[in-house]
């Protein structure tokens, strides 16, 4: 059983201002692959190879095809403990943000209500000629890439490499980060840039700095706690602890 330092404690018992990053991790014990670690993706290729526009022009039909095969996976799992523990979390704590690179939806099904979805949301779709939004959900198994009524096609309304991440979304959670006092980057490599600078930027301003992974990242080094476990055994033993089930 992972022992919560007392400070960890202290800190959530007194509600103060709280941000939270996640990333595929808290969504692995729900049963969706990660991005880099050992039960990885899509083998033969990597999320660097296929979440690009580039990957997407020149092979549409292959990189829808590996975002259907994705919203297969996400519509037939449900979200795990870590993403129930985040949603007591947000409604116990006044000033709490969560954030997340992930773009499976689970948290907003685990009863996480305003998300900062850094990366979009594998549910909606996009134009990429006039930019209309299609939020209504497409048949999984549909294998020809849609099309807008406008001639354009339409591809999966996620951040892909080299793209910007949305404006104003990522100013909230730079807002957040700075003013939190206690930061978790839980399920993350801390990679992917700039959600990766988020932590960097809420310890510069003071916060205390928790990780929660399976394994070190390059985060660990310049985290306050490092709490090495699943995200999903984690997170309920923080809420039960501080009494916010
Ligand atoms: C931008 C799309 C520029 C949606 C994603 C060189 C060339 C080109 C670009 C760059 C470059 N160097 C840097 C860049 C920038 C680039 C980047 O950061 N590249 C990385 C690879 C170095 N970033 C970008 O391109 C961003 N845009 O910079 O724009 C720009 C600037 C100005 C003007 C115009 C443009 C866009 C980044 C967004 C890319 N889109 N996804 C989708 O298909 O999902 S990123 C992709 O990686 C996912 O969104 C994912 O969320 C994200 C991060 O991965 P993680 O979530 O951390 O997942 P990962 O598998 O890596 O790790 C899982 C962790 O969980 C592990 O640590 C594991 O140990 C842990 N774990 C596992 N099980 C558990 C667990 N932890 C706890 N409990 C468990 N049970
Ligand atoms: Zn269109």
């Amino acid at each position: 059983m992972v022992e919560i330092p007392q400070k960890i404690k202290e800190l959530l018992i007194e509600k103060v201002p709280v941000a939270v990053l996640t990333g595929a991790g808290i969504s692995a014990e729900s049963g969706v692959p990660t991005f880099r670690g050992k039960d990885g993706f899509w083998k033969q290729h990597r999320a660097e190879e296929l979440a690009t526009v580039d990957a997407f022009m020149s092979d549409p039909e292959l990189v829808w095809g590996w975002y259907q095969y994705r919203r297969g996976i996400v519509n037939s799992v449900e979200p795990n403990p870590g993403h129930f523990a985040l949603a007591l979390m947000e409604k116990a704590i006044e000033d709490f943000t969560l954030i997340t690179q992930n773009v499976d939806n689970l948290h907003a099904r685990a009863g996480s209500t305003d998300i900062l979805e850094l990366h979009g949301n594998i549910h909606r779709n996009k134009c990429i000629k006039c930019g209309a939004v299609y939020s209504k959900e497409v048949d999984v198994n549909q294998k020809e890439v849609p099309e807008c009524e406008c001639g354009g096609m339409i591809r999966p309304d996620v951040v892909w490499f080299g793209e910007m991440l949305p404006q104003q979304t990522l100013q909230s959670a730079f807002e957040a980060a700075e003013r939190a006092e206690l930061f978790f980057s839980i399920g993350t490599s801390a990679i992917v840039q700039p959600a990766a600078s988020l932590p960097i930027a809420a310890k510069r301003h003071g916060a205390c700095l928790v990780e929660i992974n399976v394994e070190s990242t390059m985060l660990t080094g310049y985290a306050d706690e490092f709490l090495q476990g699943a995200s999903g055994d984690i997170l309920p033993i923080i809420i039960k602890e501080c009494g916010f089930e």
